[in-house]
């Protein structure tokens, strides 16, 4: 192989490399999306497909009059670096619950979504 196609090979590589690192996105979560409880857990859980600038990311759970029901403490799992938690408040009633989620990846690729589960009686 010449200097000039190891080069190349190299570069290809690289960009092989950086595109894996793509934006991250929802891989699941707990609860799950369209998940029917029978009450609400104290933290909810989100698995990225790359680990998030936590710091940089924001998540959030909105009861349907639109009151945020989380407390704010978005963290990263120490063990598991796609894995994110967000504290909720306690005692919340049945209802409909949506989590959105904005991730910035390494990259500082921005991806958003949300989804939503249901207490039941
Ligand atoms: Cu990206």
């Amino acid at each position: 192989m010449s200097h000039l196609s190891a080069l190349a090979a190299a570069l290809t590589l690289l960009a092989l490399q950086t595109s894996a690192l793509a934006h991250s996105t929802l891989d699941r979560s707990e609860p799950k999306d369209g998940a029917i409880l029978k009450e609400l857990p104290n933290e909810i859980r989100i698995w990225f497909t790359e680990p998030i600038k936590v710091g940089l990311s924001t998540v959030e759970a909105r009861n349907e009059a639109g009151h945020q029901i989380d407390r704010q403490d978005l963290r990263a799992d120490k063990k598991e670096p796609v894995l994110v938690s967000l504290s909720l408040l306690p005692n919340l009633g049945v209802g409909t619950y949506r989590v959105s989620w904005t991730a910035v990846a390494q990259d500082m690729h921005v991806s958003k979504g949300s989804y939503s589960f249901r207490i039941t009686p």
